[in-house]
């Protein structure tokens, strides 16, 4: 096992819904902390539970969409939670695979169905669950804890 001195921290593009609805920050946020036990989300804001959704300028979101493109560009992984469904997730998502970096996908399989558009491109591993407990032990194999 690697003590904590010799873990190697990920850069990890953590993708959550925000204009899409937030109904789900709360679990972006247990998932965020849980992942920045070992390694770096560039993505802490997704969690926050106080965001607005209002429309901004053009100026603002061609802020955002630069400095989130660039973060992508430079991760280790994406792991998005898409229970919640979102053009900008989806959007990130592909951007990723067009960059050749690993996506991890959640959703809750009780609450939504995934598209087919994730579901059926084999360059996504797609994990889906029932109860918030599953997500840990998947996310400790993806992060390559325990070794
Ligand atoms: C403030 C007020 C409204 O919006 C903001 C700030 N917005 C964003 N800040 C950072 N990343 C964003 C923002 N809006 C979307 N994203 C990116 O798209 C995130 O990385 C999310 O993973 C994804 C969410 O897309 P939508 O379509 O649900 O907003």
């Amino acid at each position: 096992m690697l003590s904590s001195n010799e873990y190697i921290n990920d850069k990890i593009y953590f993708a959550g819904s925000i204009r899409g609805g937030r109904v789900d920050a709360a679990l972006y946020q247990r998932l965020i902390c849980y992942i920045k036990e070992t390694d770096i989300v560039l993505t802490e804001h997704i969690g926050k539970m106080k965001m607005s959704l209002k429309a901004q300028t053009k100026a603002i979101d061609t802020h955002i969409y630069e400095r989130d493109t660039e973060w992508l560009r430079g991760c280790d992984m994406v792991i998005a939670e898409c229970t919640c469904p979102s053009l900008g997730v989806g959007y990130e998502l592909a951007y990723a695979e067009a960059h050749n970096i690993p996506v991890y996908i959640f959703y809750d399989k009780s609450k939504s169905n995934i598209s087919a558009m994730l579901n059926g491109n084999s360059y996504f591993t797609i994990i889906p669950y029932e109860a918030e407990e599953e997500i840990y032990p998947e996310l400790d194999k993806i992060l390559k804890r325990n070794l």
